[in-house]
C-alpha cells in the first residue's frame, strides 16, 4: 500500500531498543567479561540453559519508564520505534499464553510490549515489534538447527535440516509455535505498525516449504497495512531478502545492519532501513561497552547520508536490567534531538 508505505518513508530517524533478560548480566556472567554482543552472552559463553533462563527469576526493573523512554525518543528526533518483544534467548516480553517462559513469571510481571506500545503510540511514534525467529527455548526450535557439514553452495543444494521424521514432526511444532506467537503479537497490540524480524537464517527456516509464504499472507489479511521487513521469508537459494528473481521479499530491505549503503545504486531502488549500535556490536546492555563509542557527530551524520540515500536509520538502545537508559545513551539522544530541531 502506497500510502502506508509514504509514511514508512518519511521517518528518517528511528529508536531500536533491545531489552530483555540478558540486560541483567549486561555482558558479564560470575565476574567475567564477556566480547560478544550482550545479547547473545548465553549462546557464546556456554552458559547452560536452566542456569540462563532462571534469570527470569530476576527480572524486577522497577526503575522502568516507558513514558519516559517515548518523551525522550520524541526528543531525539525518532518518528518511529523498533521493540524487542522476543529475542534469540526466547524469553517473552509480553504474556504470551503459548509459553511459560514470560515476564508474567518475572516477579515484574507487568505487560512491557503494551506499555510500550501506549506509551510511544501516545507521543506520536509509531511502533514496530521485533521478533526473533531463533529461539533457544523452544525445543522445536532445536531439531533444525545444524548446518550442513560441508556447507558449499552445492551441499546446501540438497541439504534436508531433519535427520529423522521425530525432528522433522517437533520442528512442525515450532513452526505453529511461532505462527500463533505473531498471530498473538497482532491481535494484542493492534496500535503497532508493522514487523521487524530476525534470527531467519536457519537451516531449517530457509529451506521453505511454502510455510512463511502462507504465514505472511494470513498475517497480511489479519492486518491489512502491516508493514513487513525482508528478512521474514527466505528464498531457497540462501538469500534472507530477494527470491530467486532478484526481487525484494517483505516491504522494505533489512539488509544494513550496523552499515550504510555507499551510493543510490547500492539500494537498487528499494525501501531500506540501517539499523545502528552505538558501540561496535552491541545491541542489549553492556556495561563494559568497549570498543569505538560513536559520537552524536558521527550518528548525525549517518542519519543525514541515510535520509540522503532514501532510507532510514534507526538507532540502538540497551536499556539495563533496573530499566534505565544509560547516561551515554541519553547524552547522544539530546545532541541529535538539538540537531534535529533545526535541520531534521
Ligand atoms: C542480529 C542479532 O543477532 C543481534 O543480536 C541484533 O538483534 C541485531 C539487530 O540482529 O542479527
Amino acid at each position: 500500500d502506497d500510502a502506508i508505505m509514504e509514511r514508512w518513508r518519511s521517518y528518517g530517524l528511528g529508536q531500536f531498543i533491545h531489552w530483555g533478560l540478558y540486560a541483567i548480566p549486561g555482558g558479564e556472567w560470575n565476574g567475567k567479561q564477556y566480547n560478544g554482543a550482550a545479547e547473545w552472552i548465553r549462546s557464546w559463553n556456554g552458559i547452560p540453559k536452566s542456569t540462563y533462563d532462571s534469570l527470569i527469576y530476576k527480572f524486577d526493573p522497577i526503575k522502568f519508564d516507558a513514558k519516559q523512554w517515548a518523551i525522550e525518543a520524541k526528543q531525539m528526533g525518532a518518528k518511529y520505534v523498533i521493540f524487542t518483544t522476543k529475542h534469540h534467548d526466547g524469553f517473552c516480553m509480553w504474556p504470551s499464553k503459548y509459553t511459560s517462559y514470560t515476564i508474567k513469571n518475572s516477579p515484574f510481571k507487568k505487560d512491557v510490549v503494551k506499555e510500550v506500545v501506549d506509551a510511544y503510540d501516545a507521543q506520536g511514534i509509531d511502533v514496530y515489534l521485533y521478533f526473533s525467529i531463533i529461539d533457544w527455548n523452544h525445543p522445536g526450535y532445536q531439531a533444525g538447527n545444524a548446518k550442513p557439514n560441508p556447507f558449499t553452495v552445492e551441499s546446501w543444494k540438497t541439504y534436508n535440516p531433519f535427520s529423522s521424521k521425530e525432528k522433522k514432526d517437533k520442528y512442525e511444532e515450532f513452526k505453529k509455535f511461532t505462527r500463533n506467537q505473531l498471530v498473538e503479537l497482532l491481535t494484542n497490540y493492534p496500535k503497532a505498525k508493522g514487523l521487524w524480524f530476525d534470527g531467519t537464517w536457519d537451516p531449517a527456516w530457509m529451506k521453505q516449504d511454502g510455510f512463511t509464504d502462507s504465514l505472511e499472507k494470513e498475517l497480511r489479511a489479519l492486518r491489512p497495512g502491516l508493514i513487513i521487513g525482508s528478512r521474514f521469508r527466505a528464498d531457497e537459494n540462501g538469500s534472507r531478502h530477494f527470491d530467486s528473481n532478484g526481487d525484494l521479499m517483505g516491504d522494505y530491505e533489512q539488509g544494513w545492519e550496523r552499515k550504510l549503503p555507499n551510493k543510490i545504486e547500492d539500494v537498487h531502488g528499494n525501501d531500506w532501513d540501517c539499523v545502528m549500535t552505538v558501540p561496535e556490536n552491541q545491541w542489549g546492555y553492556n556495561k563494559a561497552w568497549k570498543g569505538h563509542i560513536k559520537t552524536s557527530n558521527e550518528l548525525i551524520e549517518m542519519t543525514a547520508k541515510s535520509v540522503s540515500l532514501g532510507g532510514n536509520f534507526v538507532l540502538n538502545f540497551g536499556p539495563t536490567g533496573d530499566g534505565s537508559i544509560r547516561l551515554e545513551e541519553k547524552k547522544l539522544a539530546s545532541e541529535i534531538g538539538n540537531w534535529m530541531k533545526t535541520n531534521g
